[in-house]
């Protein structure tokens, strides 16, 4: 029997891996889209083959996690197997602006998912996209008993989703799971989150249309993954016999600083030349360290990392200047685009 799923949140960064990965076992993936004026599928296009077509095996449905009722009905007509809810309002920094707005999709979005399950009366199992940022200012190590304490509008609604998720499964023995994930990155990482900011930066400042990168916080620690293998860890979740939380991490820390060095030595380049201070970037209240105990997920999962920070760092450096080495002339544009946005309206491009 051919398994479906759906996910939620297709078109960004984990989404489209776990597409892929989906489709590699054989699954039929369905995935939520928010209808946008322009395209916002370029993570997953190279998946897509036309639903009229009998090998079509990924399809995409207009929706949104403020829209309830279409969660419902949705849920209804595909009945999945697996529902992985990775939608959000992913980004810290952007929460501090838009708290309201990421209450409800990161926070009230997950309750929205949990009653269409329940309500559509379907069997099937959930994995919500909890994170590291609900450890905030607990230090490390940190693993699944490890006191939760968030420091941002995010990291608050993610703690709602965490504690919601735990009592749907202990309320209505539905199986449902939180993986507690520590930053995971890759090519495909959005732009203005600190890894990717940096390998743009790099490769623009190498092709020499660009000198300087501004930045926040050098000092804090994040334990940094590959997102490719960080969507296994979800699936495995979903296979387990029984539902469970579980840190997702590989257990090794380095500072934002450490991520920059590595990134522009890789290029052949000084990081201290090319980097500039810019308060903009700092948050109200900081994550100051984060690194996770996976152990559970090692024992009872047989899942384990083999990417970790600074390998992914030159991992994100090739990639970002061989995508501008192919790009040419459009890529370029949007480069001083960016920049002229930065520096010109104030707080409109928050990274
Ligand atoms: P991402 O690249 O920012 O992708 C977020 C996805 O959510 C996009 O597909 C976005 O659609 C969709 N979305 C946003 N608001 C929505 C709404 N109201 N309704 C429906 N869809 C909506 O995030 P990611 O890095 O892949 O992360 C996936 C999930 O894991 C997120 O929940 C994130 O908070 C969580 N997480 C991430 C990390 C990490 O390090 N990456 C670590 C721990 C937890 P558009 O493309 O239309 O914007
Ligand atoms: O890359 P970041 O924006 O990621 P952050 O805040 O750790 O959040 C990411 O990981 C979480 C898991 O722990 C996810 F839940 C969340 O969805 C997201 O994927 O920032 C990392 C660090 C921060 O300490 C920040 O202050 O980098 C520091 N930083 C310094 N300069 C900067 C900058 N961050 C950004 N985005 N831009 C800067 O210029």
């Amino acid at each position: 029997m051919t398994k479906r799923a759906l996910i939620t949140g297709v078109t960004g960064q984990d989404g489209s891996y776990m597409a892929e990965f989906l489709l590699g076992k054989g699954y039929e993936v369905h995935g939520l889209i928010r209808r946008a004026s322009t395209f916002n599928t370029s993570r997953i296009d190279h998946l897509y083959v036309d639903p009229h077509s009998p090998d079509a095996r990924l399809f995409l449905h207009y929706g949104d996690l403020s829209d309830g009722a279409r969660l419902t009905t949705l849920l209804a007509a595909i009945k999945p197997d697996e529902v992985y809810n990775l939608a959000a309002q992913s980004h810290v920094r952007v929460s501090f602006e838009e708290p309201e707005h990421t209450a409800d999709t990161t926070g009230t979005g997950t309750i929205r998912m949990l009653e269409a399950v329940r309500l559509s009366g379907i069997q099937t199992r959930f994995y919500q996209a909890s994170s590291s940022e609900l450890y905030g200012a607990t230090p490390p190590l940190q693993n699944e008993d490890t006191p939760f304490y968030p420091r941002s509008p995010y990291g608050a609604a993610k703690l709602y989703s965490f504690w919601i998720t735990k009592n749907y499964r202990e309320a209505y023995g539905i199986f449902a799971v939180n993986g507690i994930l520590f930053n995971h990155e890759s090519p495909r990482r959005g732009e203005t989150f600190v890894t990717r900011k940096i390998t743009r930066a790099v490769a623009a400042i190498k092709a020499g249309m660009q000198d300087y990168v501004y930045m926040g916080n050098l000092d804090a620690v994040r334990d940094w993954g590959y997102a490719p293998e960080y969507v296994e860890a979800m699936w495995r979740m979903l296979q387990a016999d029984e539902p469970d939380d579980y840190v997702v991490a590989t257990g090794e820390g380095i500072t934002v600083r450490e991520f920059l060095q590595t990134a522009f030595e890789h290029a052949g380049l000084n990081w201290e030349d090319h980097v500039r201070f810019d308060e903009r970037y700092l948050r109200p209240t900081e994550v100051d360290a984060l690194i996770g105990d996976a152990s559970r997920a090692r024992n009872k999962l047989d899942w384990v990392p083999t990417i970790r920070g600074k390998e992914l760092a030159r991992l994100m450096v090739d990639a970002d200047i061989e995508a501008l080495e192919h790009a040419g002339r459009p890529w370029i544009d949007k480069v001083q685009l960016d920049s002229w946005a930065t520096s010109v309206v104030h707080g409109a491009a928050e990274q």
